[in-house]
């Protein structure tokens, strides 16, 4: 019976699909700074079934279309190139066409400051879309998903509003329709810098939902 077995699994493992990772070079894509928190988030803003991605990293922001045999860069007009941030796709108006969230610092001249902006996704680009009351932060995470299920899109922020390590918020934002509102959530699980006690796990969310 013990041979029986290992010859089973030994046809198990001999007839699974091997996996088939290889690296796929970018031109173009810079590299980021390992000290500076990043992210990558895919989508297929442009529908033609095929992922594209954005990234961001040290001080800089890029589109990245997938034309199926390599990727090209899309210029975003007015999109700042950010550090320390997120990044998030949602079709919040479900026009069928994906926006994004995004968050991090951004430097203009020798100033730094953060931002936290919607961008609407036009068919022909993209528009930033004012959130009036919505906190600019960096060392941030976003995250959409319909937390109510009333087939629209909200969205969850955390991060830093100041470079002095606070203060630190997490938000949930209703999406109305017409607007987005903050929505509070009653939170019992000790002050705001409470850590977490040991074996409790905690999970950036970055990602696409269509
Ligand atoms: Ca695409
Ligand atoms: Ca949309
Ligand atoms: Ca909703």
């Amino acid at each position: 019976m013990r041979n029986l077995i290992c010859i089973l699994l030994a046809f198990v493992v001999s007839s699974s699909p091997a996996a088939d990772f290889g690296k796929v070079e970018v031109p173009g894509l810079p590299p980021m700074a390992s000290a500076s928190p990043r992210a990558i988030a895919w989508g297929d803003y442009d529908n033609d079934n095929q992922l594209d991605f954005i990234a961001t990293g040290s001080l800089f922001t890029q589109l990245w279309r997938n034309t199926g045999s390599g990727f090209v860069r899309v210029p975003v007009s007015g999109l700042n190139g950010v550090s320390e941030g997120s990044v998030a796709w949602g079709d919040y108006n479900n026009d069928g066409r994906l926006d994004f969230l995004i968050t991090g610092t951004v430097v203009v001249g020798s100033t730094a400051s953060r931002l936290s902006q919607l961008w609407r996704n036009t068919g022909n680009g993209f528009a930033q879309t004012p959130v009036p009351g919505l906190p600019a932060v960096h060392n941030s995470d976003v995250a959409w998903a319909d937390y109510n299920n009333d087939g629209r899109l909200d969205f969850m922020i955390s991060g830093t509003r100041t470079f002095a390590d606070g203060p630190r918020i997490t938000q949930l934002w209703r999406n109305t329709g017409t607007n987005f509102v903050p929505v509070s959530v009653p939170w019992s699980g000790g002050p705001p810098k409470t850590r977490p006690s040991p074996g409790v796990t905690t999970t950036r969310m970055v990602g696409a939902t269509s």
